[in-house]
């Protein structure tokens, strides 16, 4: 009981210290289950995020679109990877991890669950898509736990290659032919809400926020990460001469930010529960994925089994 008392007051000074807490501390169960919640659904979004653009990669207009396309789909699969290794120094095991997936236990951001119909989708995605995921990203980078904390760094900076790639394929098609610029602006107008959505349920109606705040795992609220966002993307969205689809969209110089229209939540709510446009594609496809790949996961334990025999016999 007192060696207890002795453990929570060493967890809580070290939070209140802003200082970070690692696997072999101490650490509270609701601690640890909001981590692994948050950090699992994390690494699943990574994973399933590899599919929208994984569909243009044979499509992709020229070799060099190619080329970098590939490589930021390659970057979602390490980020999925170090973030799995992340939850995995919280006592889960990445099999018990992707097994929750799999069978609809852990949920992966709603953002993915919509198709992407053109090439000029490939813009918005690294646009607003990885431009959102930087900045709801970046305070995780000062997280309270430090593995999180420290794989969020090396993530951030390749976001945000990843955001700079999708602004200039946009940039492009904006002063392309007529075609190519309507394209782009069907793409905006597609991904603007989604993205929004991305930062989760407002404030008054996010269940989690206020203790994963108290305990330094999110560092700002849902909306004041959304407002962040609209306030960036605004100015970007003028640079690229493309509209976004908000006729409530404009400088509030009281509040010194953008007011925007209201989010339909109840879409949000559908996409999460399962129901949207691509909810079941996209399960569908990691689940056979994950079934083709049982080989390779045989062959390199097989592998590791023999390494570790000849260390045993050397
Ligand atoms: N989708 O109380 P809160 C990327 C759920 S970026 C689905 O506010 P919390 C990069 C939430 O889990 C995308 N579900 O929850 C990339 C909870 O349900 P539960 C991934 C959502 O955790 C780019 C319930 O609603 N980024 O992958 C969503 O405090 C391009 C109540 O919500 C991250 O995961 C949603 N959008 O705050 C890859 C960032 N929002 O679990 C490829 C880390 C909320 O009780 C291509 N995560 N829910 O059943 C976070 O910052 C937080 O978890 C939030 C949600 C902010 C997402």
């Amino acid at each position: 009981m007192i060696a207890d008392a002795a453990l929570v007051e060493a967890f809580e000074a070290t939070i209140a210290a802003d200082e970070r807490i690692e696997p072999r501390d101490w650490m509270p169960d609701d601690y640890r289950a909001t981590l692994v919640r948050q950090i699992a659904q994390h690494a699943h979004s990574e994973i399933i995020g590899m599919q929208p653009e994984g569909n243009w990669i044979t499509r992709a207009p020229s070799l060099r679109r190619k080329a970098i396309l590939m490589a930021k789909v390659q970057d979602e699969a390490g980020h999925g990877a170090y973030l799995y290794s992340a939850a995995e120094t919280l006592g889960v095991s990445r099999d018990e991890l992707t097994e929750q997936l799999l069978t609809g236990r852990q949920k992966y951001s709603s953002i993915f669950n919509y198709p992407t119909l053109t090439w000029a989708d490939m813009g918005a995605i690294g646009w607003l898509v990885d431009g959102a995921a930087i900045v709801n990203q970046v305070p995780i980078t000062r997280c309270s736990y430090g593995p999180y904390a420290r794989a969020m760094v090396r993530i951030c900076k390749e976001e945000s290659f990843h955001q700079r790639q999708g602004f200039e394929i946009l940039h492009a098609l904006a002063r392309g032919t007529e075609a190519q610029r309507a394209m782009a602006q069907d793409a905006v107008d597609r991904w603007w809400w989604p993205s929004l959505m991305m930062f989760g349920p407002p404030d008054d109606e996010s269940p989690h926020s206020a203790q994963s705040m108290a305990w330094g795992i999110k560092r700002f609220s849902n909306d004041e990460l959304r407002q962040r966002f609209v306030d960036m993307a605004v100015p970007q969205a003028e640079s690229l001469t493309l509209t976004l689809p908000d006729a409530e969209l404009r400088w509030n110089e009281q509040r010194g930010h953008y007011d925007f229209g209201p989010i339909d939540w109840d879409e949000f709510w559908t996409v999460v529960k399962g129901n949207g446009p691509c909810n079941r594609q996209r399960m569908e496809h990691r689940r056979a994925a994950h079934a083709d790949g049982a080989w390779v996961r045989e062959a390199a334990a097989a592998y590791a089994a023999k390494q570790d025999a000849r260390r045993v016999a050397a």
